[in-house]
């Protein structure tokens, strides 16, 4: 667990030199060869921590290091967009603030300079994501940055694709193995599974998957009561790269979803891979101590909201059996946004890079491909279409979805692109934001009865057979604030809320799931200030700093019975 698949590499994590550019002098003045520090920052971090959180804008980054031959560079997380030079010179540029990108360079002996460009500035246009987030846009290396040095043979990433036998007890593997060589076009690998030597062969060492032959084993599935995880090690003349991952088979079929063959509902939650004090550079008891939280609370599965996470929460989820919906922050884009291609080609490079890293993980069983954006239009259909292409391309073993809004919002026609997806997925506040306006304490549970039997309308109407998922729904609660009568923003109603909402929701046979929106409060931005009472999206079970409200002691209540 938390590392595991991390293979022989030195970290360049620590302290850095670091300024601000705010005019943007740095290009013409040589920056990239070197520049007087304005102040030290530790990598990986968001720059909030060093009191610097509102700048948005052009910083520069730089540290040392001592190396010598072919070397890969890992970024784990540069908010947003990096330009990067070794010694000077290009090593390459990136696009993509949670993404992890690989560069390769070939190190003459000696002493280096690793100089970054960074840029987390958003626009209306063309970022990922927009000014308007309902999250913080920190900025920094938030992830750590890993140096691989490529042997003869350097095993860049390797995989299991396999299918199993109905029985949930055979797999048929065909292992994957991306090598990059310095030496010859091709490379000898073997492949064992908890020790065994399950394949061996020889594939071109160009640094894409190649598929050696496939073998069939007997398996113990991963499951959320059973999270059964086998080793895997591929090994070359000089390297070795290990990782864990698990078999299991997830579908959506006759208006449900089936793991391992078994109808599965959801329990879940949203979580936000941050915290106001670290930003996107989380601790890693922090996220463990969130999953296990989650777990204890009674639930099986995490919505990564809205963005792709650490790589430890995906490590922990297979772990502990939570099932995973991952997505890429491609959230509220008007039809307009979503037709320009470079946005779309951004978040084609988002998807690859996030299933790429992580298609290894049996918790993942979403792929995401966008939130809340305007699904009525033919145009987000066609862009929706080519997004859903691409992960196809990539991973066609998971559901895909996304979160839509637009089923039943009053002024809007109804969701055109459920059929290019596999499940539903409905993010709908009924009692939060739609209730009657003229009252405060106004949870009404026929409103909630109202809204879902529309949905389930719909779906008989358009989308037959498909499963649906109540992807978010939640209120807002300040914690501490309490009060005799349960109005809106005291923990109280909260509580009430999910008191009369979850029994509700666990009875409907029609319904596949829910996730709660949230799990924690998080910082939200200043473009949605006046909605956000503290600046924080308050509808965590649970404050920022993991203080558990009211309504976290109801949910628990009432999954754990
Ligand atoms: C949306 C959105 C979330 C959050 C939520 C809310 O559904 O996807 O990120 O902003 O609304 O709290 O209103």
């Amino acid at each position: 667990m938390f590392g595991l698949s991390t293979r022989k590499s030195f970290t360049l994590d620590g302290i850095w030199d670091y300024r601000t550019d705010p005019d943007r002098i740095g290009f013409a003045n040589g920056f990239a060869n070197g520049f007087v520090s304005e102040q030290k920052v530790v990598v990986p971090s968001c720059l909030v921590l060093d009191g610097k959180m509102s700048y948005r804008g052009l910083a520069w980054f730089m540290t040392e290091f001592e190396a010598e031959g072919l070397y890969e560079f890992k970024f784990d997380g540069v908010q947003t967009s990096a330009d990067i030079w070794v010694d000077g010179e290009v090593l390459g540029s990136h696009y993509g603030g949670w993404s992890e990108f690989r560069l390769c360079k070939d190190l003459a002996p000696g002493k280096h300079t690793l100089v970054l460009a960074i840029d987390n500035t958003p626009n209306n246009t063309d970022t990922i994501p927009l000014i308007r987030a309902d999250w913080y846009h920190y900025g920094g290396i938030s992830r750590s940055v890993v140096l691989s040095k490529v042997g003869k043979a350097f095993v860049r990433r390797a995989k299991l694709d396999y299918v199993l036998a109905d029985d949930m007890k055979t797999a048929t593997i065909t292992p994957k193995v991306a090598v990059l060589s310095c030496l010859g076009k091709t490379a000898d690998v073997k492949v064992l599974m908890n020790g065994e030597i399950i394949a061996c062969g020889s594939v071109r060492a160009d640094g894409e998957y190649h598929a050696l032959p496939t073998v069939t084993k007997s398996v113990d599935v991963w499951s959320t009561s059973s999270p059964n995880l086998c080793n895997v090690s591929v090994l070359t003349e000089d390297d070795e790269l290990k990782f864990r991952t698990g078999f299991r088979r997830i579908e959506a079929r006759d208006e449900a979803i089936f793991l391992n063959g078994e109808k599965v509902y959801f329990k879940a939650v949203n979580r936000h891979d941050e915290h106001p004090d670290w930003g996107f550079s989380m601790p890693l008891g922090l996220i463990k101590s969130d999953l296990d939280t989650i777990k204890a609370m009674g639930m099986n599965a995490v919505r990564g909201a809205h963005y792709a996470n650490n790589k430890a929460v995906l490590e922990y989820c297979d772990e502990i059996g939570l099932m995973f919906w991952e997505e890429i922050p491609v959230w509220t884009y008007t039809d307009k946004q979503l037709s320009s291609e470079t946005v779309l080609t951004r978040a084609e490079l988002m998807l690859e890079e996030m299933i790429l890293r992580d298609e290894i993980h049996p918790s993942i069983v979403f792929w995401g491909v966008h939130n809340e954006v305007e699904t009525e239009k033919e145009s987000v259909r066609t862009s929706t279409k080519r997004l859903v292409a691409k992960v196809r391309s990539l991973d066609d073993t998971r559901l895909v979805t996304y979160a839509s809004n637009r089923l039943f919002m009053e002024d809007t026609d109804a969701d055109i692109c459920h059929d290019l997806v596999d499940v539903i997925s409905v993010n709908t506040y009924p009692c939060w934001y739609t209730t009657d306006k003229t009252k405060q304490d106004t949870y009404d549970i026929d409103e909630w009865r109202l809204t879902l039997d529309e949905i389930y309308d719909d779906r008989d109407r358009k989308f037959p057979g498909m499963p649906i998922i109540i992807s978010e729904f939640g209120a807002g609660g300040i914690y501490g604030v309490k009060e005799r009568e349960a109005v809106k923003w005291t923990e109280e109603y909260q509580e009430i809320y999910y008191e009369n909402t979850l029994p509700l929701m666990l009875n409907e046979e029609k319904l596949s799931g829910f996730f709660i929106w949230q799990f924690a409060d998080i910082r939200s931005c200043e473009d949605m200030i006046l909605s956000r009472p503290r600046g924080f999206n308050n509808k965590g079970l649970l404050n920022e700093n993991r203080k558990p409200k009211l309504a976290y002691y109801k949910v628990k209540e009432i999954l754990t019975k």
